[in-house]
């Protein structure tokens, strides 16, 4: 079956590995392992580039995706399907003797997938048993504490010393799955949505739309859109954006057309009547196609959730659902907001006061200089006058010299003059010695 699927879809940048493959417990939210395993068609994230930075793409993206609904309304199918990779195995039903679960578990499958160099850590949060039970009334509320214990954690992630190595765990987007009853939404699905939707992107899904006509489905999609309004209940809403191309604002509104999508899975090949292969389910009466749009709005519920609006759902979930829950848990804590920090501020007032900040700062500036120049000039001054006297010094003295010199030769010119020896003492001395021998 996979390789008829590859020979359809057949290309080189299809390569994926799937990562792990486990179960635990809603407080456990710790990442699973890993496994690989090989995309079967093409899904889509190699778009995702284009949709943010290139940086995030060397770093990879983390989505999380939770699917709820009734057993056997075709979530594992369908995430299958999305994916196109096996991520769910063939279902194994438990023994009829086997005793029933007594409330939702919260199972958590997750996938390194891999497109054109685009890396993508998925993960799956399924949540088996939700309205299985004879009571539902409290199907909600193990989901939400999941949800909640999931901002927990990227909370205390956001409060480490180091953040550089933040684990998203948090729920980007919940498939929500409505049985094909062609009734109106039933009390456990307006419960759950009630409930949920201020806590994540809730994506209403019309689950096995084959059982329905085209007819069928149109009034049901009305009714269950007019289920939701009357409940004041938040869908996602993919937003518009200004200066938006023409292309890109059809597909847009094309997509919210289809809300809530009624999509059929299937990641079998079956042949159509005119021979072609392709994913799908296939009746006595004829095929229908997982693929072709006018089949059903898989294609379109893809195309939302994988190749236009994964950064958006991430976003929403991060500036948004997540912001408000930390809020009203902080507040619930005692904590309050220091309003002082964010008061508005006249500019003008506030160019005025930075203006004459500046001002005294070069007053400042050059009073400290001056101090300087003038402790610089007496410095000088000083060296100067120890250098006169100095001079003078040294004046006085060479003049004393010269005037002993002078005198010196005045008194030799002297006794020269009036015939006396040169040296009057020598001679005297020796005189005086021959006179006492
Ligand atoms: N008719 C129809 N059957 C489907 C569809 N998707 C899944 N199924 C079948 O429904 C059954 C339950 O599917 P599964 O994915 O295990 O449902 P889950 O319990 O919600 O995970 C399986 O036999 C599927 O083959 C669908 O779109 N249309
Ligand atoms: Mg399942």
């Amino acid at each position: 079956m996979r390789d008829a699927a590859s020979s359809i879809n057949g290309s080189a940048n299809r390569a994926a590995s799937l990562v792990s493959q486990q179960t635990y417990p809603a407080s456990n939210i710790a990442p699973p392992q890993v496994s690989r395993k090989q995309l079967m068609g093409y899904v889509g994230f190699a778009n995702l580039p284009n949709q943010v930075h290139r940086r995030s793409v060397r770093k990879g993206f983390q989505f999380t995706v939770m699917v709820v609904g009734e057993s056997g309304l075709g979530k594992s199918t369908l995430i299958n399907t999305l994916f196109s990779t096996p991520l769910y195995p063939a279902m194994e039903l438990p023994p009829p003797s086997a005793e029933p679960p007594k409330t939702v578990a919260i199972e958590s499958i997750s996938a390194d997938i891999e497109e054109s160099d685009v890396r993508l850590r998925l993960t799956v949060v399924d949540t088996p048993g939700f309205g299985d039970f004879v009571n539902n009334d409290s199907s909600w509320k193990p989901i939400l504490d999941s949800i909640e214990q999931r901002f927990d954690a990227y909370l205390d992630q956001e409060n480490r010393v180091n953040r550089s190595k933040m684990v998203d765990n948090r729920v980007h987007a919940c498939l929500y799955f409505i049985q094909p009853t062609g009734h109106a939404l039933k009390p456990i699905d307006i419960e759950f949505m009630r409930r949920l939707h201020t806590r994540v992107n809730l994506i209403p899904i019309i689950a096995k739309a084959d059982t329905m006509t085209d007819e069928e489905v149109t009034q049901f999609k009305a009714r269950v859109l007019a289920d939701i309004r009357y409940h004041n209940i938040q869908i996602f809403q993919a937003p518009t954006y200004e200066n938006e191309d023409e292309e890109t604002l059809a597909e847009n509104e094309e997509i919210a057309s289809r809300i809530p999508f009624a999509v059929v899975g299937s990641t079998t090949v079956v042949k159509t009547p005119d021979g072609r292969t392709v994913r799908g389910r296939a009746y006595p009466w004829g095929v229908i196609e997982v693929d072709n749009e006018e089949h059903c709005d898989f294609v379109k519920l893809r195309q939302m959730l994988i190749r236009t609006n994964m950064e958006e759902l991430r976003e929403h979930t991060n500036l948004v659902l997540y912001e408000n829950w930390r809020t009203e848990k902080l507040i619930a804590m005692g904590v309050e907001q220091d309003q002082s920090v964010f008061k508005e501020v006249n500019p003008a007032a506030k160019q005025a006061e930075e203006r004459a900040m500046h001002e005294a700062k070069l007053n400042k500036m050059e009073a400290e200089m001056k101090v300087v120049f003038a402790q610089k000039v007496m410095e000088k001054e000083a060296k100067l006058k120890q250098s006169e006297e100095e001079l003078y010094a040294r004046h006085r003295e060479m003049k004393d010299a010269l005037d002993k010199q002078r005198a010196e030769l005045e008194d030799k010119k002297r006794r020269l003059e009036s015939g006396r020896p040169l040296t009057p003492e020598k001679t005297n001395t020796r005189k005086k010695g021959f006179l006492r021998t």
